[in-house]
């Protein structure tokens, strides 16, 4: 803990050597969004995600509330390559571009809000066809337990909240103790009712004065949820006996499969087509040879499945 006189108070008298190798940290990614439907909003729908449209100062003591954010506390869009912050090569590597927010001077708890209007894509959402992807590097200063998460809150057209996604925090042992950022990213169906979704940053400091709660890169995208999987559908079996010289077989969909035809074959040649359960063949033995290979070819949904088996001639 530091004492809280300093004016950048998360400065460590021995850990700024340790900040300048970037890392970026093994990624937790939800997989893509499926294709759009026509009223779905198309891309990140944040405004300001970035602290890109701010002209923080290199004084890092200056509080500037990024546009388009309702903030609380001293949050405030930073400048990559501020001493003793992230570094302007680091934000290269991540496509931060100028600037990133931190929780800011001082404040131990600090909060960037922003409502983001989806009411166009309403007819979707109700109708059960919508994801939300949630995505945002979040990070912190080197081994202090300063951190910051985002909310994406889905809210009625009056306010209610019906849910929320999360990402982050990022601990100092996700981020190995360096000063870094690391994305993260999570899905969520958008609960029908929903015409809204407020958008919370929030940095939290653990250590120091200054709140070191780093963020970039917020990002929320709608996209429509994929169907889903098929049930996989169990494989039929096929039981071969003998009843006296004849031979006997029966085959058996698998539960809850809907078989329609069974055509079956002894060793490759086709003997019989029955369309209806139960399915079986009755074939008198009679100058086979050694050995008989009994297949079935069977139609399940649809989808055509072969089973065999190999029995002595009866
Ligand atoms: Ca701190
Ligand atoms: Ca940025």
């Amino acid at each position: 803990m530091r004492a809280p006189t300093a004016l950048t108070g998360h400065r460590s008298s021995v850990g700024v050597l340790a900040v300048a190798a970037a890392t970026v940290a093994a990624l937790l990614v939800a997989g893509p969004l499926q294709a759009r439907s026509n009223t779905l909003p198309a891309g990140n729908l944040v405004v300001n995600p970035g602290g890109e449209a701010d002209q923080p100062p290199t004084d890092t003591n200056a509080v500037v509330p990024p546009q388009g954010w309702t903030t609380t506390g001293t949050f405030t869009s930073i400048r990559y390559g501020a001493p003793d912050f992230l570094t302007t090569a680091f934000a290269g590597q991540i496509g931060g571009g100028n600037n990133f927010m931190s929780g800011g001077k001082n404040a131990p708890l600090s909060t960037a809000t922003q409502v983001i209007d989806i009411s166009i894509a309403a007819a979707d959402i109700d109708a059960g066809g919508v994801q939300a992807k949630l995505s945002a590097y979040l990070g912190g200063y080197n081994s202090q337990g300063d951190a910051a998460i985002v909310d994406a809150v889905f809210l009625s057209a009056t306010d209610t909240p019906l849910g929320t996604v999360r990402v982050g925090p990022v601990m100092p042992a996700d981020r190995q103790n360096k000063t870094t950022l690391v994305l993260r990213s999570a899905m969520a169906a958008v609960p029908k009712g929903t015409t809204k979704i407020k958008v919370v940053l929030t940095s939290t400091r653990a250590d120091g004065t200054y709140n070191d709660g780093y963020m970039d890169n917020i990002s929320l995208e709608l996209g429509a949820t994929p169907p889903p999987p098929p049930p996989a559908a169990g494989k039929p079996t096929l039981a071969a006996a003998c009843s006296g010289k004849t031979l006997v077989a029966t085959l058996k969909p698998a539960a809850g499969t809907k078989v329609t035809s069974v055509t079956f074959l002894v060793n490759g040649k086709l003997i019989a087509v029955d369309s209806k359960a139960p399915f079986t063949l009755r074939l008198k033995m009679v100058g086979h040879p050694a050995y008989l290979k009994v297949a079935a070819r069977v139609r399940v949904s649809g989808k055509p499945t072969l089973v065999s088996k190999t029995i002595k001639p009866c």
